[in-house]
């Protein structure tokens, strides 16, 4: 049998953080780490066995070297099936789609997202569970524990799998069928959208840029937007994903993508410009004009959601991470939808799609998808404003400046403080919890703080509960600082603060996000003391 134990040493590293295992090339390239950590998969997701597993990842250096490997190790482990995307290639959102149409038992999805790729960049590796979602952190919890006491993994040896090759293969008794990337997700968005009317509005002269930042979407907006859709070939920048992203950072916000911020602000800018990052996952929308903000995206889009075809019969729920702007819950509230706000990171929002609780749901770090997958889906959002365009006849304009006239407006900004010594980055939020119970009924100018805590969240599907989500002072409805530690990093730590403003009156819905959060900007900067801490001069990025 070409199935082989070999022994393995437990690297006691391989805490999975917000969005699966995260870290360094070379990390993953030391002996047996990969496989250490899939062992501990297989061992703890015994349900997979005899099953189907799906298997692709963003395109990234060092991509294809793991899935062969653990294509091989799914095959060493009894898995029946695996379905893998040609050339290892598989967005995050049509992996999630595809453990759902082929009623998989699970998928590993290589990704470490928009972190850098290449030699000295990251690497990273996602286990998603039947229907789609994300491990819940109980399982990552009992799959870590698991990885620190292997002594050996099963893989089959001999024969290797060739990822070009469309169709099926066999290793041993498995099979391997390598299919089409785009295909099935294509499908899916045609379920969902109106591509007759955006067809139309392109036909019409509506134009559109979306940058695949030389990563895994740029097939797939070629694919959708160009062939399908009929948009001219310009529509589509940085098509060819590249192992190292072209050295550039696939992260669609306002520091890596500035340059589409400056097109947006060109007199003859397209209608609609749009970018997704490393994975597919994540979306920046902007307009003819103006750049509009995650949060403010997930508020638009609840308001029109239910005229697109695929949410005619109207919207469950709609949801949040706790640190994006509350402009969603507004929306909830005009229309008397549930609305719920859950922990940073996807997989809190699965159980409440799964009990057909929610429609919408979406995170301040550029995600938004809704209930047709298990992830965040960049090109979806991308897709429903076209669709919302094509649909109102609006420019992005005119849909903000109406949204806001309607439901008032959350300025809202996000400051990321990179790379601080692990040990000042949990000295700075500390600090912050332990003076939090004084901080109740402080006036601040003309706010005051209604609550202050540490947030911590019970799942109302399973009960679950998620502790230590991030600290808030919230100013009622009218403001809130959030300040928490990112759980994707690689190296050393990440703090990030988080700060909303909420108006309503006409004359104060013109102003410049930077102007309306300056007097929050120096609230913080009293109560955190963030730069004097870290003997930073400022964050390290602004988005
Ligand atoms: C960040 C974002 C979070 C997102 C996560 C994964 O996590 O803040 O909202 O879900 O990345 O996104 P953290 O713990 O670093 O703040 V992706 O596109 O990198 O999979
Ligand atoms: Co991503």
């Amino acid at each position: 049998m070409p199935v082989r134990v070999l022994p393995t040493q437990p690297y006691p590293d391989q805490k999975s953080g917000t969005a699966g295992l995260r870290k360094k090339v070379t990390v993953f390239q030391q002996p047996h780490y990969l496989e250490n950590f899939l062992q501990a998969i297989f061992d703890v997701e015994t349900t997979l066995h005899g099953c189907t597993l799906i298997i692709g990842g963003d395109g990234r250096y060092h991509n294809r070297v793991a899935i062969r490997t653990a294509v091989a190790m799914a095959a060493g482990n009894g898995i029946a099936k695996v379905i893998v995307g040609q050339g290892g290639i598989l967005s995050t959102p049509a992996a999630s789609n595809l453990i759902r149409i082929h009623d998989a038992a699970g998928g590993l999805l290589l990704t470490a997202s928009h972190n850098p790729a290449g030699p000295d960049g990251d690497f990273g590796i996602k286990f998603n569970i039947a229907g789609g979602g994300q491990a819940p952190e109980a399982l990552t919890g009992r799959i870590f524990d698991a990885s620190k006491t292997l002594s050996r993994y099963r893989i089959f040896e001999g024969a290797a799998v060739d990822l070009d090759r469309l169709g099926s293969q066999t290793l041993g008794d498995t099979v391997i069928e390598v299919i089409d990337s785009v295909d099935d997700y294509a499908k899916l968005q045609q379920s969902l959208f109106d591509f007759e009317q955006i067809r139309d509005w392109f036909t019409r002269g509506g134009r559109i840029c979306f940058d695949a930042m030389h990563a895994v979407t740029g097939p797939y907006a070629r694919r959708i937007l160009i062939e399908q859709l009929g948009a001219p070939e310009s529509s589509v920048i940085n098509a060819i994903p590249l192992e190292d992203f072209g050295g550039g950072h696939p992260d669609p916000n306002l520091i890596y993508a500035k340059h589409l911020l400056e097109l947006a602000m060109t007199p003859d800018a397209p209608d609609l410009i749009a970018a997704s990052d490393g994975d597919g996952d994540r979306n920046m929308i902007l307009g003819r004009g103006l750049f509009i903000s995650p949060g403010d995206s997930l508020a638009m889009l609840a308001a029109h959601l239910d005229r697109l075809p695929g949410y005619k019969s109207g919207l469950k729920g709609l949801a949040r991470s706790m640190p994006t702007c509350r402009a969603v819950d507004v929306v909830a509230k005009a229309r008397g939808l549930e609305c719920h706000e859950t922990p940073t990171g996807w997989k809190f929002f699965a159980n409440l799609l799964d009990a057909n609780r929610l429609t919408l749901c979406g995170e301040e770090s550029f995600g938004t998808s809704s209930s047709h997958t298990r992830e965040k889906d960049g090109l979806w959002a991308v897709l429903a404003w076209a669709n919302v365009l094509a649909v109102t006849g609006k420019s992005v304009q005119q849909i903000a400046s109406e949204h806001w006239a309607q439901y008032g407006r959350h300025y809202y900004v996000r400051h990321d403080y990179d790379e601080l010594p692990t040990a000042t980055a949990n000295g700075i939020v500390d600090r912050l919890r332990n003076t939090l119970p004084s901080l109740v009924g402080g006036q601040f100018g003309d706010w005051t703080v209604t609550q202050a805590d540490e947030f911590s969240y019970t799942d109302p599907v399973d009960g679950s509960v998620a502790t230590a989500q991030g600290l808030r002072i919230v100013f009622g409805d009218a403001a809130r600082i959030i300040l928490r530690l990112s759980g994707t990093g690689t190296e050393g730590a990440t703090i990030r603060l988080y700060l909303e403003r909420y108006e309503r009156a006409a004359d104060r819905l013109g102003w410049t996000t930077t102007d309306a959060l300056a007097p929050l900007a120096a609230i913080a900067d009293q109560l955190i003391r963030i730069n004097e801490l870290s003997g930073r001069e400022g964050p390290s990025v602004v988005t």
